[in-house]
């Protein structure tokens, strides 16, 4: 592919080099394995076949291959690498040395040499150079853990296959409307469902990720009933049995109040918690000779110390991890001094579950900037893992995730606006330029990360031209991204795209009114363009032309009742399927 010299050194951890380029003859990168005795000579499904690069394995011990490569590629063993880090060197000689402490390493690193390829038609060029390079946090990843329509399993499995190419090595399996995930934690998975959920795990297997199975008890376990621990010991049995080795026990929003007999048994909701944890850790440790156990307590928000708190503190077996979000839920600032503080006050590994983007409590609005506001250290302040909640819309993700993507394996160098640019960039090809447009008018309201400076300072000025420039950008911005070469955005974005064609076609009717204020035909179309809009049940968060027609004093009637009522019918009609 080729790539600047710049994202090179945003990309990569270290990357040194004299500046010298080395090409060998060939359309492809041809890799002799170069030593046997090297770690890991199964690099079966460590690359994609067919592309820029191709592996040529000895035929067997001792013996050479026959087809003589371009380059010599040795992959080595070195513990003194971090888990999923890798050290890649490009020599003169084409000689490739890509070394690494586990198979995850390996793979990163030859995403690495991918990425620095540039294959011509009778030739191949790679920069000589050595990238050193490992993550920030030890798991980085997805939790699909919103409320609303879960993903479907295509939109999980291409979210496996996008973690891997992104260098995330987690996913969290957790949606609050799976039944059997939460309100049915008891039963099991019927077959078919199950089904899918295995051929998602042997997804992750064959991308390196590793799949976390979540569940949430803590509505309604009797913490003294052993049915419901044996319930749930068989849960985790059929997840174990198909190869899961990550789980975590999710607290989250609900009445953690202790009653009746759980309350006389444990006395307080702290050591309630931190006892179903204990004795799901033992009942793993009975089954598995390694695995991760995480929890989510349900003060999962706050930055203050309580006896909670104190309570996980001293009696959650040390080994399990513990989530939070950061201050409030949607934090716009997570901070040296509350992830110092709460990892203290619960004395145990954090997991930072990054609500960005998810929009369930949003569900008109979709969320298309980057993450901003992580103290870069949070891996120095008790922080192993930083895993992103999504929003129901699983391709528009995309957006923010690739730029998680860059916070989670280095947050020491993270920048936001190049990370965004990045990202969009690689998900629009050509049109990022109007991809970019439109994330502009689509901030994350619940991050206050963003304002709409130009659209105020338009509407201060009553600058009508800038105005009209504004809105004529907008609608062939939607049209132009309505052709863009990916139906699940098309079919995500869908409502929004029409919603911003339609916020140019109220401005116009808007701008006739304003010209010819007694007009009662302007004032009419003004009202049917409102209307429209409102039809779509959704907006974009700049909100442009209605904000106009306030700013400019051009009065909105409510929303009519009869559309009111089509819009609560689609919302229930969404939460049924929810
Ligand atoms: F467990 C948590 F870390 C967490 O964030 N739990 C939920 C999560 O499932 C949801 O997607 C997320 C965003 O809405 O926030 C939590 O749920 C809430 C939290 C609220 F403060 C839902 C509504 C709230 F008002």
């Amino acid at each position: 592919m080729g790539i600047s010299l710049r994202d090179c050194q945003y990309l990569f951890r270290d990357f040194y080099s004299q500046g010298k380029e080395l090409t060998v003859e060939g359309p492809q990168l041809r890799c002799e394995l170069a030593s046997r005795y090297a770690m890991n000579q199964d690099v079966h499904g460590l690359m994609e076949e067919g592309g820029d690069i191709a592996i040529l394995e000895p035929a067997g011990p001792g013996v050479a291959t026959a087809d003589k490569g371009n380059a010599q590629l040795m992959l080595e063993y070195d513990g003194g690498i971090a888990a999923d880090g890798y050290r890649l060197v490009i020599g003169e000689d084409a000689k490739l040395v890509i070394a690494a402490s586990n198979r995850r390493g390996l793979k990163y690193g030859l995403d690495a040499l991918t990425m620095l390829l540039t294959a011509e038609e009778d030739c191949c060029r790679l920069p000589v150079v050595t990238v050193e390079d490992e993550p920030s946090f030890a798991v980085r990843g997805i939790i699909e853990g919103f409320y609303g329509v879960p993903w479907s399993f295509a939109d999980r499995m291409d979210s496996v296959r996008y973690m891997s190419e992104h260098r995330m090595n987690a996913f969290m399996y957790a949606p609050k409307d799976d039944p059997y995930h939460r309100k049915l934690w008891r039963e099991p998975y019927p077959d078919e469902v199950f089904a899918k959920i295995h051929d998602l795990k042997r997804e992750c297997d064959k991308h390196l990720v590793d799949f976390y199975y979540c569940i949430s008890p803590g509505n309604d376990l009797e913490f003294r009933s052993s049915a419901d621990f044996l319930k749930l010991e068989e849960k985790l049995a059929a997840m174990i049995a198909i190869g899961v080795r990550h789980f975590a026990l999710l607290m989250d929003d609900i009445d953690y109040v202790l009653q009746g007999d759980n309350k006389q048994f444990l006395e307080r909701s702290g050591t309630a918690h931190a006892y179903v944890t204990n004795r799901v850790y033992d009942y793993l440790a009975e089954c598995l000779p390694h695995f991760t156990l995480a929890m989510c307590p349900s003060e999962y928000w706050s930055y203050w110390n309580t006896e909670y708190k104190k309570d996980i503190l001293e009696q959650l077996h040390p080994a399990v991890k513990v989530f939070w979000t950061g201050y409030f839920v949607f934090a716009p600032e997570i901070g040296r001094r509350h992830a110092e503080d709460n990892f203290n006050y619960y004395g145990h590994e954090l997991w930072l579950w990054d609500n960005i983007p998810v929009n369930d409590c949003d569900k008109d609005r979709l969320f298309l900037d980057p993450v901003r506001g992580r103290s870069s250290r949070l891996g120095r302040y008790g922080h192993t893992a930083v895993v992103a909640n999504p929003m129901n819309q699983w391709e528009c993700s995309k957006i923010t995730l690739g730029t998680m993507a860059h916070y989670m394996w280095n947050s020491e160098r993270y920048m936001p606006e190049l990370s965004w640019e990045l990202s969009v960039r690689e998900f629009a090809g050509e049109l990022a330029e109007d991809m970019m447009f439109f994330c502009r008018q689509n901030l994350n309201s619940r991050l206050y990360s963003g304002d709409y400076r130009d659209l105020d300072d338009a509407l201060a000025e009553r600058d009508l031209e800038r105005l009209d420039a504004y809105f004529s950008r907008l609608e062939q911005t939607a049209v132009r991204l309505g052709g863009l070469d990916n139906d699940k955005f098309i079919e995500e974005a869908g409502p929004w795209l029409c919603r911003a064609i339609g916020d140019a076609m109220l401005w116009r009717a808007v701008r006739r009114q304003l010209t010819d204020p007694l007009n009662p035909q302007a004032q009419a179309e003004v009202y049917q363009r409102l209307e429209t809009c409102r039809s779509y049940g959704v907006r974009l968060g700049i909100d442009a032309a209605v904000r106009a027609a306030e700013a400019l004093g051009i009065g909105l009637p409510e929303m009519e009742e009869e559309i009111k009522e089509d819009l609560k019918e689609a919302t229930k009609e969404e939460d049924r399927h929810d």
